[in-house]
């Protein structure tokens, strides 16, 4: 029993040692933090050059600007607010990371996602310097908060109010790339 369940780790282990390098694609599942949400969509993440693109499609949502933000911690429990403070890596203050960069904002401050009167958001930016995963501002495991209120960008957290949706944000193996 010992050596299958060492057997069994060893495979898993060689699994995810196989599949790391291809393993370049990230995604959130994104749902309401309340009970009967109507909040849903995508969030996904890829490397490019000069950073993470950032790629959110949400539905559900009520009509207005959002504060949208990657949080610390891989966990939407307790309506959203097990994911922590935003993604601060560099012990920056808050700020919009996508205009003004790493050393003036925090490495999850996307700022703003604008819902329009059908629910539905869009929204695409690159975060500079930040991956996917194993550099220095590595994003898998955290996740991505949508909020009440729009982000003013006033310190700590630009004000932004509850936390309506969250998804944790996972890696997913490029579909056509494994061998
Ligand atoms: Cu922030």
């Amino acid at each position: 029993m010992r050596i299958r369940s060492a057997a069994g780790l060893a495979a898993l282990t060689l699994t995810l040692a196989c599949c790391g390098a291809f393993a370049d694609s990230g995604l959130a599942q994104v749902k309401g933090t309340a009970a009967n949400s109507p909040i849903s969509g995508t969030v996904a993440f890829k490397d490019v050059k000069g950073g993470l693109r950032v790629t959110a499609h949400l539905m559900g949502l009520p009509l207005g600007t959002h504060g949208f933000h990657i949080h610390e911690f891989g966990s939407c429990d307790d309506a959203g607010r097990a994911a922590g403070g935003h993604y601060n890596p560099t012990g920056a203050k808050h700020g919009d990371v996508v205009k003004k960069g790493l050393k003036r904002a925090h490495a999850g401050d996307l700022g703003n996602i604008q819902a329009g009167p059908d629910g539905t958001a869009s929204l695409e930016a690159v975060v500079p310097k930040a991956s996917l995963t194993g550099g220095k501002y590595d994003v898998a495991g955290r996740a991505i908060v949508v909020q009440e209120k729009p982000d003013d960008f006033s310190q700590p957290a630009g004000n932004a109010g509850g936390r309506i949706a969250c998804g944790v944000i996972v890696i997913v193996p490029e579909v056509g790339t494994q061998k």
